[in-house]
């Protein structure tokens, strides 16, 4: 390694800028007011409430400054993830210094005025909070939830070979399943098509109270760990600021030129070897820089300087708003802002300009970036439905070569990609392989498929990786699909919730263009386990995501095929939603032709007239969402119509869950005399729902007939069995909705106990033919929609 690489004044300059950095954090977590110290600090300077971090920021102020110098020096278009978010000060405080914070937010000017405001907002009421969040530029991370940097970082370099990703990762942030996980991102990436990550792993020692796990183990053991994963670690250890300065100066150099080396040989000599990329471990103190003992305790470079190190109030030890100050006073604050608070010349132009700086960098705000899909007309790939019921060959297999011609049709422009845990093939997309690999760059032997160094798909077993790979490709402007098994999706649930939450936010900050939605494809849902059995059966998803807020959240149940196309269609087009659609992949009938699925996809919920006799009057709703459901709804209907044919059925369909909700709730909420003419004011209405029962409840709980709402769906029964089984051991199967609605209408009287006797034998007909032939009866197995259509 060179020994000298920075001379001597520009040492001394990034020092100062690093200084100021600090100034400024210590500043956020402290002061409002006083804010260049122009005069003795007093208790009214000071916040009353004092929130923040202060363990991970000196560190992450830094690496920013350290990132500065060579992206400057190598003309790099980088951006910055903070791993440990919670570093907020620090990524505020380097974006304020560098330019892009004034330019977005002109209240929080270059001058002691805006230097007053930059700390008062700092985790206060009505300002920002105190992470990395959406309201700071430059930031596509959060990193308030720890786990997701590295794969956040990955997937925003993915098709972005122009692209570097500095990385920070908290040691402590490193011990989650998530980031371990992500170090094998590096077997994905491609080093001719795709960008670089550069992690930067902040082995700081602590978490909140604790060490860290990689900060208690032998450096050997570390550097084993970390080439294990197919890196090449860099150590930069220490604590005495000008070494410091001058080993990360010269450790970035090395691995950025490394990085050059790797993408050169991989682009200009054809060297697709997998290479092991570098990084870097930088060992400095937790809460370097700031108090060193407080009360006779150890602060820096212990957990203890976590969060606030040094309390400062009416009742705090008199001597801790001198300590305060002095520590303030050490960054030398006149040495770095002039007498109006503006950062000084020679110290400004250490950073980059223009789109270069991190807070600026069109990546971190992708809706700049973003292009729409080219899109194939998505009722080409429909089915023909000469009669309801008809056979099709599993609705995501109808959806698989639509999915196909959106990756063929955006191959050149390389801004869709498909995220998965191995579930491409088995969730019935496989058409999509006619014309894209996976991407893969570990070794691939002579009977592999699908796997190539350059692919659209996206399969690694961790459906954190999926998850994360796609928030940062998408949050970098770009477009993509999740397919997932419904039940393991919970897997990512909290990660949901990260991105619904960055999404509202985003909404409100006009700067911030819109991203492509996030999507979801559920296929191999609970109601056909056949080999899977319980574990494999959990359709709670869309409950955890309805809790998000309206303006995000979709979900959508297409009862066929030609509807899944539909939703499809519009979910791919939509910006800043997060789309859930639940599919089936098994052969099942299909309903609607594409026109009629095109108009109820539309309109998300409506009478099935063809299917309904209530032209004169109903006297029952019998309502589906979902297409095992629907299935079970319509031979019910079947049945009730052949013996019960005095009966006014109504039929309705659901593929728009949220049009449940009255308006006030959500924005695609039906309104209630809309809901009332659907659902009627005081007839039952039977409701076989594909999830848990209790959604449709929660969901139409203010409607007039709430009521005589009756839903069955999956309440938690469930086991290896046949596909009828599966709803008859949750009540929602034919005979038992037919039941259920009998009991409800007294009217039907003798006929309608006759033929509650008959389905009660039935079950037990099936029961005992199910365990005898290890099949549904044919009767259920070869069950068409016989009536005729249009008799409404
Ligand atoms: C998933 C998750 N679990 C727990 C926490 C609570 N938490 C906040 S900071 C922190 C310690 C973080 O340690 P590290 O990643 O090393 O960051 P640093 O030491 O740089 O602050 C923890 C556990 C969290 N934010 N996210």
């Amino acid at each position: 390694m060179k020994t000298k690489t920075l001379t001597k004044d520009t040492l001394q300059k990034i020092d100062a800028y690093w200084r100021a950095a600090n100034y400024l954090s210590v500043g956020q977590i402290y002061l409002r007011g006083n804010p260049l110290l122009t005069e003795p600090l007093r208790l009214e300077h000071v916040k009353h409430m004092l929130l923040g971090h202060w363990g991970t920021t000196p560190g992450q102020n830094f690496i920013y400054a350290h990132l500065n110098r060579v992206i400057k020096k190598y003309d790099l278009d980088m951006i910055y993830i903070a791993g440990p978010g919670h570093g907020g000060p620090a990524v505020v405080g380097n974006t304020y210094l560098e330019g892009t914070y004034s330019e977005v937010y002109p209240d929080v000017s270059r001058d002691e005025a805006g230097l007053k405001r930059l700390f008062t907002q700092f985790s206060y009421p009505g300002g920002i909070p105190s992470h990395a969040s959406a309201e700071c530029p430059g930031s596509i991370h959060e990193g308030g939830e720890l786990g997701y940097s590295l794969s956040h970082a990955f997937g925003a370099v993915f098709d972005n070979p122009g692209l570097v990703v500095g990385c920070v990762i908290g040691d402590g942030e490193a011990e989650t399943g998530p980031l371990a996980t992500a170090w094998h991102s590096n077997k994905f990436l491609n080093a001719v098509t795709d960008g670089a990550v550069l992690p930067i792993l902040h082995l700081n020692g602590f978490k909140i109270s604790n060490p860290t796990v990689l900060a208690r183990i032998s450096r050997d053991e570390l550097t084993e760990l970390l080439s294990g994963y197919g890196w090449t670690p860099y150590f930069v250890e220490g604590h005495v600021p000008e070494l410091m300065h001058e080993a990360m100066a010269a450790t970035l150099d090395l691995v950025i030129e490394e990085i050059r080396r790797i993408q050169l040989e991989a682009r200009h000599k054809g060297d697709m070897t997998r290479p092991r990329w570098p990084m870097i471990v930088l060992n400095s103190p937790k809460g370097w820089t700031g108090p060193k003992v407080v009360d006779g305790l150890k602060i820096e470079g212990t957990f203890r300087a976590h969060q606030v190190p040094l309390l400062v109030s009416a009742s705090s030890p008199p001597e801790h708003l001198g300590m305060l100050e002095a520590w303030m006073k050490s960054y030398r604050p006149s040495e770095l802002f002039d007498a109006g608070g503006r950062l000084k010349a020679e110290l400004a132009e250490l950073a980059p300009t223009g789109d270069r700086r991190m807070g600026a960098n069109p990546h971190a705000n992708g809706g700049i970036l973003l292009r729409d899909l080219r899109m194939p007309d998505f009722r080409e790939y429909g089915l023909a439905v000469p009669q309801p019921g008809s056979g099709g060959p599993g609705d995501t297999h109808v959806l698989g070569p639509f999915l196909r011609d959106v990756a063929k049709l955006n191959a050149a422009t390389r801004n869709f990609r498909l995220f998965g845990p191995d579930e491409t093939l088995s969730n019935g997309l496989e058409a999509v392989f006619e014309v894209t690999p996976r991407q893969w760059e570990a070794t691939t032997v002579k009977d592999d498929e699908f796997l190539a160094p350059d692919g659209r798909v996206m399969e690694m077993l961790s459906e954190h990786q999926c998850e994360g790979w796609l928030e940062g490709y998408l949050l970098t402007g770009r477009h993509g699909l999740f397919n997932c098994y419904e039940a393991f999706i919970h897997i990512i649930d909290s990660m949901f919730n990260q991105h619904a939450k960055w999404l509202k936010v985003t909404n409100k900050l006009p700067w911030r263009r819109k991203i492509s939605s996030l999507n979801y494809l559920l296929a191999s849902h609970v109601w056909r386990q056949d080999h899977n059995g319980f574990t494999h059966q959990d359709p709670g998803f869309i409950d955890h995501v309805v809790n998000k807020k309206a303006e995000v959240v979709r979900v959508y149940l297409p009862p066929d095929a030609n509807c899944l196309l539909s939703v499809m269609d519009h979910c791919l087009r939509s910006r800043q939603y997060v789309n859930v659609v639940v599919a089936g992949k098994h052969p099942a009938p299909q309903w609607l032709s594409m026109e009629a699925a095109v108009v109820h996809c539309t309109e998300g919920i409506g009478v099935w007239r063809w299917a309904s006799n209530d032209a004169a009057g109903t006297d029952v709703v019998m309502a589906c969402a979902g297409d095992v459901p629907t299935l079970e709804i319509l031979a019910a209907v079947s049945i009730m119509r052949e013996h019960l044919p005095k009966l006014r059925i109504r039929v309705v369909n659901v593929v728009d869950l949220m049009r449940l909700q009255p308006p006030s709730e959500h924005p695609h909420g039906l309104p209630d005399a809309d809901f009332d003419s659907l659902f009627t004011k005081d007839k039952p209405v039977i409701f076989a729902f594909h999830a848990y029962p209790w959604l449709i409840h929660r969901l139409t709980y203010r409607r007039t007939n709430h009521d005589n709402i009756h839903v069955r769906g999956y309440k938690e029964e469930g086991t290896i069995t046949t596909p009828f089984d599966m709803t008859v051991l949750n009540d929602m199967d034919r005979f038992h909705l037919v039941m259920d609605a009998i009991d409800r209408l007294p009217q039907t009287g003798a006929e309608g106990a006759n033929l509650r006797q008959i389905l009660w034998d039935k079950l037990m007909e099936h029961r005992q033919y199910i365990n005898a032939n290890g099949q549904d009866m044919p009767e259920i197995r070869n069950w068409k929609w016989t009536l005729p259509v249009g008799t409404s």
